[in-house]
């Protein structure tokens, strides 16, 4: 069985609020990301906090050490319980990274290979397989790993063990469905097939079902 996590890419704290309380009972956790955080600034993260389920900031962090721990300090300040960050800027700013969560109670996801074809210019094959390698060297609580491509899904997986967590995007509007998938993972990311549906409940619930 594998968890639904809700990617909010809303604009504005009025549209991500109400997709937020219609989903109320369907998801494990929400993804918020630059177009939330954007339009509607950090304080989201406390408006979101009142449905009582995790918040995991996807900013795709990838600076030096330094920087990436001061995006930590306000990620985690805010409320947010996980952080998602690029591990290609090497193995030091990966580390700022786990360890700032980890001071904050909190969790780090490791971009290893991406959902999206683009992906497989640079962020695929043995760079994802090296990324996996050192998220689970530095600690990292889990990775992100395509739905679009279960194969390479399960490279990964086999590189961190069942220790650590997989989270997966690309279900829905990139095309992949749960079943495709939750064998490997321990979640789904699931953004536009919910936040854009005329009924999200439903939709979240039916993703929800389909993962079990
Ligand atoms: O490889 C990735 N692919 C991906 O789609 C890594 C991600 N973090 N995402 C995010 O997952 C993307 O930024 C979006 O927030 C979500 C997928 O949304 P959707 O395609 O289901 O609408």
């Amino acid at each position: 069985m594998a968890d639904l996590i809700l990617a909010l890419d809303v604009k504005g704290s009025a549209e991500a609020v109400r997709i937020t309380n219609a989903c109320e009972g369907e998801l494990d956790a929400i993804k918020i990301g630059y177009p939330l955080v954007l339009s509607a600034g950090l304080e989201i993260v406390k408006e979101l906090s009142k449905a009582e389920i995790p918040i995991i900031a996807d900013f795709k962090v990838a600076d030096i050490p330094n920087t990436n721990k001061l995006i930590c300090d306000e990620v985690f300040s805010a409320g947010c319980f996980g952080i998602i960050t690029h591990a290609f800027c090497g193995h030091d700013s990966l580390a700022a990274i786990v360890d700032s969560a980890h001071d904050y109670g909190g969790e780090a996801y490791v971009v290893c290979e991406m959902s999206h074809p683009g992906a497989l210019d640079f962020l695929s094959g043995a760079n994802a397989e090296k990324m996996a390698k050192m998220a689970k060297d530095a600690g990292a609580d889990g990775i992100i790993a395509p739905a679009t491509r279960p194969e390479r899904t399960a490279v990964l997986r086999n590189i961190i063990g069942n220790k650590m967590k997989i989270c997966s995007p690309g279900v829905g509007a990139q095309g992949a469905q749960p079943e495709d998938v939750k064998k490997y993972v321990d979640a789904i990311i699931v953004g536009r097939a919910i936040y854009e549906s005329p009924d999200p409940k439903k939709a979240a619930h039916d993703f929800k079902i389909r993962c079990l």
